[in-house]
């Protein structure tokens, strides 16, 4: 009889517990799609998905976001947000599962990840106050609620007269989940659509910019700057194709119209405040430069050369009475700010010193991309992104390197960081099995700034061998190579170096990318059948 019973009730409760998970699941899309919705209305970047990320993003150690950037490249944030919601799907369901039995507890537990999400919106940098919290909230209290009502649904009914009527409201549970499912997926899309709705503005600014034709052109790229050899990265990047890296889990899409960019600080006699319209209004220049990340690896991806256009920095600068520290300035650092709490730091002097330092507002002829740092971004030819590419910028701050460190050098990154010389074999790629007979050895070089003077090859352990140098475009772009082989049987190891203009050969000792970046010498090893 008591087997009997047993036998009874176990695959109903299989099935309630099932449906104490579902519900859990339910009250957090129930909670995200709330957020979404506000989040929208409020601000995009103040999603809990968002903010958390952010906060992590901002909290990991550079070794680690480091590691996050060699393994999922430019998909690292994507994994970031995979992981959150994969963390908090398990915590749901687990809410869910106990909700039944524990109800006003479960119902606080959603409420307590909704103020997570809260204190992280409100404490990220870019933050635009306590209303940043308003999505978390939102969603934490939608989510409690619905929690509590399904597992209401779920409470065993006290034995009625009829012993075997005790169970729970099925009917009940499948139509308040079913409501709450459907009400979700209206909230999330309505989410969408009204962010997109609020971006609409930026895009179409962006949409309608033409810009001025430069004051000074760039000079043409020289005949013979890329080789045409298949494999070979182009000479030129295509935005499309440029590598992006930074921590903005939602992209900036800033209105050009309303932009401003504040000019102040230490050693600043005039400071302004400029528009876009009163950068364009400026004497434009065109120039090729090389952009690296401190973050690649010796053959790594992150370098790109782009056709910038925008206003020269050491003129602006010293429109506002700033000199560099060579002639009496006070300020050694100058801290660029971004729109979404990026704080980039480079050396007045480098900025001053007559290289090509930009506020770049065109990319190969087009208007920035918003991923690269729409309306305005900073590029310095010879120093790594961190330490001067601050792209969504909104304010220049003059200071010293005593008195501030920037994001990056909080997280154990460099002060200073100049590019290092470096070389990449791009083909043949790494394990190609190419036949006996003349095998093509080519790739890039760079030393911004500095120039690219000599490019050798060894293969095994033989001699180094001079590789043909395409033309040089400028000292501040990468320069092609190659070196037809006579590719014998059996496996291979082919190994670069690069020399700079100031006779300095490109090192072979190997260095991690933290804290300036990587340095030793790129080899591919390939099996010629
Ligand atoms: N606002 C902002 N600017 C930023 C970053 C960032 O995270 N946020 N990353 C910097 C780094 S590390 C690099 S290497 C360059 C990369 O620029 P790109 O994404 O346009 O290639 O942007 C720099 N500017
Ligand atoms: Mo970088």
């Amino acid at each position: 009889m008591i087997d009997d019973e047993k036998e009874r009730r176990n695959p109903r409760d299989v099935t309630r517990l099932a449906a104490g998970a579902l519900s859990g699941v339910l009250a957090g899309c129930a909670a995200l799609a709330t957020a979404e919705l506000a989040s929208a209305a409020v601000r995009p970047q103040a999603g809990p998905v968002v903010a958390v990320g952010g906060a992590a993003i901002d909290r990991t150690p550079a070794a680690m976001k480091d590691w996050a950037i060699r393994n999922f490249g430019t998909q690292d944030k994507l994994v970031l947000q995979l992981g959150i919601l994969a963390v908090l799907t398990l915590f749901a369901v687990a809410l869910g599962i106990v909700a039944p039995k524990f109800r006003r507890t479960a119902s606080a537990g959603v409420l307590l990840f909704g103020a997570v999400g809260a204190v992280a919106a409100v404490s990220r940098p870019d933050t635009a106050g306590p209303s940043d919290a308003l999505p978390s909230v939102a969603g934490g209290i939608a989510g409690s609620v619905l929690l509590y009502v399904l597992a209401g649904r779920l409470a065993l009914r006290p034995a009625g007269p009829e012993p075997t009527e005790s169970g729970w409201d099925r009917r009940g549970f499948v139509i308040a989940a079913a409501a709450a499912a459907v009400a979700s997926a209206g909230a999330g899309a309505a989410g969408r659509a009204l962010g997109g709705a609020r971006t609409r503005d930026a895009v179409a600014a962006r949409n309608a910019l033409v810009l001025p034709a430069p004051a000074s052109a760039a000079p043409a790229i020289p005949r013979g700057a890329g080789l045409r050899i298949p494999g070979v990265s182009p000479f030129i990047t295509p935005n499309s194709d440029f590598y992006r890296v930074d921590t903005a889990l939602v992209v900036p899409k800033v209105d050009a119209t309303s932009w401003r960019l504040r000019v102040h600080g230490e050693g600043v006699v005039r400071p302004v405040t400029l528009s876009f319209d009163d950068l364009l209004r400026r004497e434009l220049v065109e120039r090729d430069i090389t952009l690296t990340c401190v973050s690649n690896e010796v053959g790594g991806p992150y370098v790109g050369t782009a056709r910038w256009i925008g206003v020269p920095l050491t003129a602006l600068l010293a429109e506002c009475g700033v000199r560099p520290p060579s002639r009496g300035g006070a300020a050694d650092q100058l801290i660029a700010r971004s729109v979404d709490g990026m704080t980039i730091g480079s050396p007045v002097e480098d900025v001053m010193d007559g290289r090509d330092a930009l506020l770049a507002v065109g990319m190969n002829g087009r208007p920035l991309p918003f991923e690269h740092g729409f309306p305005v971004r900073m590029v310095v030819p010879g120093l790594f992104g961190y330490v001067s590419a601050c792209k969504w910028i909104k304010e220049l701050e003059l200071t010293t390197f005593d008195a501030y460190d920037p994001y990056w050098v909080r997280r154990g990154w460099a002060r200073e960081a100049p590019v290092k010389t470096q070389s990449r074999i791009d083909t043949p790629k790494p394990f190609a099995r190419p036949r006996t007979g003349t095998v093509m050895i080519a790739g890039v070089a760079w030393a911004q700034h500095r120039g690219v003077d000599r490019v050798e090859v060894r293969v095994d352990d033989g001699p180094w061998q001079e590789a043909r140098l395409a033309a040089e475009d400028s000292r501040d772009t990468w320069r092609q190579w190659s070196l037809p082989w006579q590719a014998t049987k059996g496996a291979h190891t082919l190994t670069v170096r690069a020399t700079d203009r100031t006779g300095a050969v490109q090192t072979e000792r190997r260095t991690r990318t933290v804290p300036d970046g990587a340095s030793g010498w790129h080899s591919v090893v390939v099996t010629v059948d």
